[in-house]
């Protein structure tokens, strides 16, 4: 019996320290522990002095044997530790993606910069308009197609007319009503309007619009304003003409149309062969629309104007489809 303890010591201990790794010493240690205790069982023929030493002698190698699994499975455990606060200061690092900003804010960033170059300010106003300041004050006669609700997002309300703005130009309202003259802004923003929707047109988008008044501000400061911004944005070498159009809100209205950035004015697909570009609409600020706005058109007045943003954006990038700016598709936006 003494010798069996003895080889079962040998073994066990002899396992347990060659253990690889955790599970086989685990292995190991339950395989010899029930081996040890199978000698208990044995001992039933032996005379109560045999039992006493051998039981003893039991007990102290299966102390033994315990304290080899611990130890060792304590050295398994500090070269987990190890490993996991290695830090390998040589491993590329991990680029954390981030986002930019839409192609679209990013040219009214641009244009901030171009048009402040040239005095001035930015102002915003709200999305949610009421009928007035979207129609009323801008001298939009009361049977005008554009109050129609084919055209126009009305929304539910108890007392004003609420609708969501189809163009920026109620701003100028609201800024000539809060300020004095002179006024030199441009206003940023999204408008919405209720159409089938196609490659050149959202039911929302964006515009800048544009208002300068002062005692004696011109056609010719508009012309020379619109010139220094498109130079700046699309290159020196570009030219803009005025055509007669028809606005409620500016009198005399036009259209502005810049030569081609494409064939530099010598006609290709994207003028339709004309080698001009429509670009915008604008004005000399009509003067029922001052005195809407409590400013006085006998000793003040001057120009608006309003680009159609996305078609702008368009133009620069060479892009096909005015949707691609609100499809949320990152393969277009990844471009810019
Ligand atoms: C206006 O909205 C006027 N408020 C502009 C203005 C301001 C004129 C100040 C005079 C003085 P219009 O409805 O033409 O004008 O729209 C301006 C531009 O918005 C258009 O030239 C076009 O580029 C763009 N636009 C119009 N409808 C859409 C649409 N559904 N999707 C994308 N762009 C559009």
């Amino acid at each position: 019996m003494n010798k069996k303890l003895e080889s079962i010591k040998e073994k066990a201990l002899q396992e347990i320290n060659s253990s690889k790794d955790e599970n086989s010493l685990n292995e190991n240690y339950r395989k010899n522990f029930k081996e040890l205790s199978s000698v208990f069982s044995q001992m039933g023929d032996l005379s109560s002095e045999e039992k006493k030493a051998i039981g003893v002698k039991a007990n102290e190698i299966k102390q033994l044997v315990t304290r080899a699994f611990e130890e060792k499975k304590e050295t398994f455990v500090k070269e987990k530790k190890d490993n996991s606060s290695f830090f390998d200061i040589t491993i590329p690092g991990k680029k954390t993606k981030i986002g930019h900003l839409h192609p679209i804010t990013q040219a009214i960033n641009e244009a901030e910069n171009i048009f402040r170059g040239m005095g001035f300010s930015l102002v915003e106003g709200p999305e949610l308009e009421d009928e007035w300041h979207n129609f009323d004050a801008l001298n939009f006669p009361a049977d005008h197609p554009a109050r129609e609700m084919q055209d126009t997002f009305f929304v539910k309300s108890k007392n004003k007319k609420l609708l969501m703005r189809t163009h920026t130009s109620p701003v100028q309202i609201r800024y000539m009503k809060t300020h004095k003259p002179p006024y030199r802004i441009i206003v940023p923003g999204r408008v919405f309007r209720n159409e089938a929707t196609d490659a050149s047109h959202e039911v929302n988008f964006y515009q800048i619009e544009g208002l300068m008044i002062d005692k004696e501000i011109s056609v010719a400061n508009f012309k020379a304003v619109i010139e220094e911004f498109c130079r700046a944005f699309f290159g020196q070498d570009v030219k803009i003409r005025l055509r007669p159009s028809f606005f409620p809100f500016t009198e005399p209205s036009f259209e502005v149309d810049m030569s081609c950035s494409e064939c530099k004015g010598k006609g290709c697909s994207l003028c339709s062969q004309t080698g001009w570009l429509e670009i915008l609409g604008a004005g000399m600020v009509h003067p029922n629309v001052l005195e809407n706005s409590g400013v006085d058109s006998k000793k003040w007045q001057g120009f608006a104007f309003g680009f159609g943003w996305d078609r702008w954006i368009m133009l620069k990038y060479k892009i096909n489809d005015v949707r691609l700016f609100y499809n949320g598709d990152l393969r277009f936006l990844n471009q810019f």
